[in-house]
């Protein structure tokens, strides 16, 4: 099947259809991994279209829900091409502050667990104070990840970081932080430790990190 079909579907909000065709592809033997990737690239066209003044915020809204709806229906296959059933580490995940923007960060928690990590999933729009409370409430979790889709967010990660350099945790825990407008300057300018550029990049650090 042409997976692409996905992308201009959802891209078209036609939502029945590409309902119909992620069931068409399940069915064929396609990939999660794969699925996932198309509806990737639809939802970067949608942000694309918001940008170019094509598409409302309502727009984008409801091609979320879309993509929520195709993600509850790969989680299975997700997880198993994860593979990994045995625990291998923790990580905390959230949103920072002021940034509500949750599909990402829910993709890269499927593939975490699918890999085999523990994660503590602390929501959207996280306070600094919240990140710390976790970490020192979760000493075994050596791994934080941050989603950050607003560049206006990106002193929240700031933010977080300093509160935990300040509440004496830096040294316990890497971070690494994602999202659409993310870069390696931004990881250096918040102090951040990794920028994954997808879930399977966060996880590969993160399975790095407990020496995998
Ligand atoms: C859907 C969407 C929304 C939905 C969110 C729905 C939801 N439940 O998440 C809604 C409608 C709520 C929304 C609101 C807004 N949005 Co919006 N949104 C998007 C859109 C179109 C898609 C985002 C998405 O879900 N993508 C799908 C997933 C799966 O994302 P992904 O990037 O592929 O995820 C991978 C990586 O990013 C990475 N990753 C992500 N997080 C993490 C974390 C870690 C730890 C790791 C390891 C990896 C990682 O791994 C993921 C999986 O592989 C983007 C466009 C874009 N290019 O992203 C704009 C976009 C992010 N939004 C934007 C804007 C401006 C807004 C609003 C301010 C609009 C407004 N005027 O109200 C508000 C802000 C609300 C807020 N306070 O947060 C801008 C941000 C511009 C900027 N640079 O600051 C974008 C880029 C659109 C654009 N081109 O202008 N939005």
């Amino acid at each position: 099947m042409d997976l692409q079909k996905i992308t201009h579907y959802l891209i078209d909000l036609e939502e029945e259809k590409v309902y119909e065709t992620v069931d068409q592809a399940i069915k064929d033997g396609a990939a999660g991994n794969e699925i996932l990737k198309s509806c990737q690239a639809g939802m970067a066209e949608i942000g694309e279209m918001y940008k170019r003044e094509e598409a409302f915020v309502a727009d984008m809204m409801f091609a979320g829900e879309i993509m929520r709806n195709i993600m509850n229906k790969i989680q299975p296959l997700l997880e198993k091409e994860g593979g990994n059933r045995e625990t291998i580490g923790k990580a905390i995940i959230g949103t920072v502050k002021g940034d509500i923007h949750d599909l990402g960060k829910d993709v890269v928690i499927i593939a975490l667990e699918g890999n085999g990590f523990q994660v503590i999933d602390l929501g959207v729009d996280v306070t600094p104070e919240t990140f710390v409370d976790a970490i020192r409430n979760n000493k075994d979790a050596k791994i934080i990840g941050m989603s950050v889709f607003l560049t206006s967010a990106f002193t929240s990660t700031a933010k977080t970081v300093t509160a935990i350099k300040e509440a004496g945790l830096r040294n316990q825990v890497k971070i690494m932080v994602g999202g659409a407008p993310v870069t390696d300057v931004v990881v250096k300018e918040t102090g951040c430790d990794y920028f994954a550029e997808n879930a399977a990049a966060g996880v590969h650090y993160a399975r790095s990190i407990y020496g995998i």
